[in-house]
């Protein structure tokens, strides 16, 4: 069987979804040999991006492998794999689990231990071959695997956006599959993985959609590896897996405050008029005019005091200047602000008008030639004392 890319949307080749779920993209192949799927398999790892290195931590994107091949012999076959070995040892951000007792990853020749799990079962180096020599794996006891994702490196649960993985020995058809669940446990869909006798499979999953995996099961053939456990289908039919390949695994994404108004100095703020306060007295003063004149035209002065307030609020959300806020803080900038608020309200109570203003109602606030230049700034009108 030649490779082929599917996709799942067009042609529901080779898999079947249990539940609804968005856009996914099927890269599905299978063949007597690693040609035979090597293609679709790298036009998977193209889909998902660069390979990344197995070091701790989320990079912003790309992909992530395991083709088990470098795992030393004290933790290979016969010996078990630890489940976290590709979070801890080497990380990748997978730990695995199974209803069975453990997991193992078969032998080299090299080490003289049977290859291709011939230390379970003679009969089984016939029936397997690689794709990335030398070494498979499996879950032991069961022919479930269970892979949860995590910011390689950390206990910090992490969700992926594709996994896919190779196959050896699939035989039947619509019994080994992927299936795939959110962080809630929600199904995300379940793909069945192409058949070929004594050969290669490969299925990945794309999502691209914005769903997001957090646990992918795998489901080997109709029965756990044993010395007993001939591979014989349809009755019993054995599978292992080959290199796993998927999205990297990233953290739950926490939105970071784009401000957080933290008074910095306010013991140590200085309320005289610096070169700074002038500026920041410049733009507050051109703005408030912009502002207030714009709002009281149209809206009146009640708009205006809310128009005010909330630029305010925004100015402090986007990270308003020191120089301003100290400003505000200090004895200076009170008094200039209480002058103001006289002047506004003076105005208010003329409607509006500048040449209105009361000046009885502007002297309660501002004495200084500071206050008057002002009071010219923000209210437009120049005040004799
Ligand atoms: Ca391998
Ligand atoms: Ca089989």
């Amino acid at each position: 069987m030649r490779s082929r890319l599917v996709i799942a949307a067009l042609l529901g080749l080779g898999f079947v979804s249990s539940t609804a779920f968005g856009a996914a993209v099927v890269y599905s192949a299978s063949g007597a040999d690693p040609a035979s799927i090597v293609v679709t398999v790298d036009q998977y790892r193209t889909a998902l991006g660069t390979l990344n290195p197995n070091v701790a931590g989320s990079f912003p994107s790309g992909r992530r492998e395991i083709n088990w091949d470098g795992v030393p012999d004290a933790l290979s076959a016969p010996n078990n794999l630890p489940a976290d070995f590709f979070n801890v040892n080497s990380p990748r951000g997978v730990v695995f689990s199974t209803p069975g007792t453990g997991f193992q990853v078969s032998s080299t020749v090299a080490s003289g231990v049977p290859v291709r799990f011939g230390n379970i079962n003679v009969t089984y180096p016939n029936i397997f071959q690689t794709f990335s020599p030398q070494r498979l794996f499996t879950a032991l006891g069961s022919n479930v695997l269970d892979i949860n994702f995590f910011v390689p490196g950390s206990n910090t649960p992490a969700t992926t956006s594709g996994f896919g993985a190779v196959f050896t020995d699939v035989d039947l058809a619509s019994t080994t599959s992927i299936q795939f669940f959110d962080g809630l446990g929600n199904g995300l869909g379940i793909f069945f993985v192409p058949a070929f006798n004594n050969g290669l499979s490969f299925i990945g999953v794309l999502f691209n959609a914005g769903e997001r995996v957090a646990r992918v099961r795998i489901t080997n053939g109709n029965a756990p590896l044993g010395p007993a456990t001939n591979d014989n289908p349809p009755g019993v039919d054995v599978v292992v897996m080959d290199d796993f390949i998927y999205s990297e695994p990233q953290g739950v994404v926490t939105s970071t405050p784009t401000s957080t108004v933290t008074p910095t100095s306010t013991a140590t703020a200085t309320p005289t008029n610096t070169a700074a306060d002038r500026d920041a007295d410049e733009h507050r003063g051109h703005y408030a005019d912009q502002h207030r004149d714009s709002d009281s035209d149209q809206h009146g002065d009640s708009d205006s005091d809310q128009h005010r307030d909330s630029d305010s609020d925004l100015d402090r959300r986007n990270g308003d200047s020191n120089a301003r806020r100290w400003r505000r803080r200090s004895s200076a900038g009170r008094r200039s602000d209480s002058f103001c608020r006289h002047a506004r309200i003076a105005r208010a109570r003329s409607g509006g008008r500048r040449s209105a203003l009361d000046p009885a109602q502007v002297e309660q606030a501002g004495t200084g030639k500071a206050d008057r230049t002002r009071c010219r700034r923000s209210c437009g009108r120049t005040r004799r004392n």
